[in-house]
């Protein structure tokens, strides 16, 4: 629900698998961290009942009732995330970077899974409210490459099968990116998109230069000044 809850900085990275949004969430936090204090979360998850959520929908459990019901599940565990860390967080003052949030569900429910838009609209309206980020950084990539840099960590890791969206075809992956490329043009004041295919230090530089044009202030000058390697 709409809350007046906006003396912190909300932050949300979205974009498809292996976009490297956690990657960039982390050194962002790092950079901030020098002057202000930043709170780290993700979606679905972020507290602990949404991360029981979190468990049961990437296991797949939800899949079969289709993607209303996953949107509502996801929506769930978004409600109480917001009221249990992000908004408490905003009040304090905080920064708050989130790794997705609403947007992911506008592209992998709705514009990839084909829940109508004016479901998505409705379910955002009651359950995000007035609680919208401030800024939002669409990590943009080809999914062959997310799916390889996706699949690579797994094998790191020893996991063995992919997750209830990395199972999905390149079409859906591919319907995906062209969902994010279209909320970045729909609402260009509050979404940046970030060419996501450099080396981790070149998006890092891309990330702060739209941070610092969009929120000014809140880097520190010298890591304003910061270009690619
Ligand atoms: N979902 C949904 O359907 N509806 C919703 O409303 C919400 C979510 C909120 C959550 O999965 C799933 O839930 C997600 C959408 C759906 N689909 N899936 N799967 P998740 O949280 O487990 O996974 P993810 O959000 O897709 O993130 P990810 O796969 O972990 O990718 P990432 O965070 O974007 O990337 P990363 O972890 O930073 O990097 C991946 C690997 O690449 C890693 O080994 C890095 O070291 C490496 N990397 C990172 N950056 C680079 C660069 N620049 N070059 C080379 N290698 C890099």
């Amino acid at each position: 629900m709409s809350l007046p809850d906006s003396r912190g900085v909300f932050i949300t990275f979205e974009g498809g698998e292996g976009a490297g949004k956690s990657t960039q969430v982390a050194r962002l936090a790092r950079t901030l961290r020098a002057r202000r204090s930043v709170v780290t979360t993700r979606e679905p998850g972020g507290s602990p009942r949404a991360e029981e959520i979190r468990e049961a929908l990437l296991a797949g459990v939800a899949k079969p009732y289709g993607p209303f019901a996953e949107a509502l599940l996801f929506s769930a565990a978004r409600i109480d995330h917001l009221d249990h860390l992000i908004r408490p967080a905003l009040r304090a003052g905080e920064i708050v970077l989130c790794d997705r949030f609403m947007d992911s569900t506008r592209a992998y429910q709705g514009a990839a899974g084909g829940l109508d838009p004016d479901a998505v609209a409705a379910l955002e309206r009651v359950v995000v409210g007035g609680t919208r980020p401030d800024l939002t950084l669409i990590l943009d990539l080809a999914p062959e490459t997310g799916l390889a840099r996706a699949r690579a960590r797994a094998a790191g890791q020893g996991a063995s099968a992919p997750d209830r969206f990395e199972a999905e075809a390149l079409a859906f992956h591919a319907r995906l990116r062209a969902a994010f490329r279209e909320i970045a043009e729909a609402e260009p004041a509050r979404c940046v998109l970030i060419e996501a295919a450099g080396t981790a230090e070149a998006v890092e530089a891309a990330v702060r230069r739209a941070v610092a044009a969009r929120l000014p202030g809140l880097l520190a000058p010298d890591a304003e000044r910061v270009d690619a390697a």
